[in-house]
């Protein structure tokens, strides 16, 4: 039996200027991802909204950054959820929400993965890398910053909690970057960060990279957890994004991607993040997020000789 589908809506916007990623749960509840997943066969338990309580303003030497209380308490009960629904046996998908709550989810679903003593991984689509300390962000949104938490890279002491069981750099692969800042681009070699932008993924296709790094989480017996930014995807088809980056994946490529993470068998969470339902055009792109995680858990055009 497949184990039950857990989803958590995390209405957080406070890492981004853009107003409306809050409303992100609910339109892939209205874009029908539980009755979807069912139809195939999945038992699915939503578990409703997160929430944080308010915060006091914390600040910082750098002057831009914006809600960083917010940040440190999202970061909290985001990493409390993220480790249960690992306890107890579930396949959490965290309905986002901006990425400031990969920072929350990701190390919750490390400290499991470390107490039940297995290699944990992460694939982050993405046209940003999101590896900003507080200190080199630039524009102050704290969505740019939770890779370099949850690697350990950079310091967020005493704003988010400590970390128990940083991602190793080198579990960490990013695919589809096209966006990223001068500081993060020294950062990411000099931390030895996976990484394909979309030249690489314009000469080399999708599938070597991907199957390479899959081939490393199952050498390693591993977990494999999927961060899904709706910026991964090209605008033309995802416009539902407050950071749109011209030139992303293909709708065929994004369909790939998610049917070989389902034939890996090898993803045991997820996030989705960065959807923006004030942006979309009647529902195209949260529409085609479910889609996509339609492939992802198995749905395909004609079956298949095994
Ligand atoms: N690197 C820029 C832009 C950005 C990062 N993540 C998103 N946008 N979505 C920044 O704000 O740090
Ligand atoms: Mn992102
Ligand atoms: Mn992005």
């Amino acid at each position: 039996m497949a184990k039950p589908i857990l989803l958590y809506g995390a209405p957080v916007q406070e890492g981004s200027r853009v107003r409306g990623c809050l409303m992100g749960p609910d339109a892939y509840r209205t874009a029908n991802l539980a009755q979807m997943l069912e139809t195939l066969g999945y038992e699915v338990e939503d578990h409703g909204n997160l929430s944080i309580e308010e915060q006091k303003p914390l600040s910082h030497p750098n002057t831009q950054l914006h809600h960083l209380a917010e940040y440190g308490a999202w970061t909290r009960v985001l990493c409390e959820a993220a480790h249960t629904a690992l306890a107890i046996g579930g396949l959490p998908i965290f309905l986002g929400g901006d990425h400031s709550m990969a920072a929350g989810t990701i190390s919750g679903i490390a400290q499991q993965a470390a107490d039940a003593r297995q290699e944990q991984f992460v694939l982050w689509l993405d046209a940003h890398p999101d590896f900003h300390s507080l200190e080199s962000s630039e524009t102050g949104n704290l969505h740019g910053t939770p890779t370099a938490y949850f690697t350990g890279h950079a310091s967020f002491t005493p704003y988010l909690p400590a970390l128990k069981a940083p991602i190793k750099p080198g579990n960490l692969c990013m695919m589809g970057l096209r966006s990223v800042d001068p500081a993060e681009r020294t950062a990411l070699a000099e931390a030895g960060v996976v990484a394909h932008d979309m030249r690489s993924i314009d000469e080399h296709g999708i599938i070597a990279p991907l199957r390479t790094f899959l081939d490393r989480v199952k050498e390693a017996n591993g977990r494999l957890h999927l961060s899904f930014d709706v910026d991964f995807l090209d605008p033309g088809i995802a416009p539902a994004v407050g950071t749109t980056v011209p030139g992303g994946a293909t709708f065929r490529e994004a369909h790939l991607i998610m049917e070989m993470l389902h034939d890996s068998n090898l993803v045991t969470s997820i996030d989705l993040v960065e959807l923006n339902p004030f942006l979309d055009e009647r529902g195209k792109t949260a529409r085609l997020m479910v889609d996509l995680v339609g492939s992802l858990f198995g749905k395909r055009i004609l079956d298949r000789p095994t």
